[in-house]
């Protein structure tokens, strides 16, 4: 049991060297003109929790994730980070949420303070288009 387990862990490492580095991962190419853009809150906003995110997107379309096709992606926001790397798939956590069903817009629990808020759009495999799709990095001030 712990044998097969070890083994499974080291197959899982060598498999995410390889995608990460070896090759990156297939890009989806972005349409021309296409825009991401926070709806709301706006820019500077001081606002009480739970916090209301609405996602903008001009020029391509929302479909599920695990759905392949050009034109069409998920939202992913990127809280109180930096963006990932453009060239590999976004990593899950609290500052890396996806929004894997189509939704376009969110609720987020924050705790008071100031908090960045930035969307990035990418394709059915969670990376980014070509060019990518990011909107402006907002900072909220959390009552
Ligand atoms: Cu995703």
């Amino acid at each position: 049991m712990l044998a097969s387990l070890g083994l499974l862990a080291a197959h899982h490492e060598t498999h995410d060297a390889h995608s990460h580095a070896a090759h990156a991962a297939p890009r989806t190419p972005s349409a021309a003109g296409a825009q991401v853009y926070i709806i709301s809150p706006a820019d500077g906003a001081e606002v009480s929790g739970p916090v209301t995110v609405r996602f903008g997107l001009r020029g391509m379309g929302v479909a599920p994730a695990g759905y392949p096709g050009e034109g069409t992606g998920h939202h992913h926001l990127i809280v109180d980070v930096d963006l990932p790397a453009l060239d590999a798939s976004i990593p899950t956590d609290d500052n890396h949420r996806h929004y894997g069903g189509g939704q376009t817009e969110t609720t987020l629990e924050l705790a008071p303070g100031p908090h960045t808020l930035q969307l990035l759009f990418a394709d059915h495999n969670h990376v980014p288009h070509d060019p990518p799709l990011a909107s402006q990095r907002i900072t909220v001030h959390v009552k």
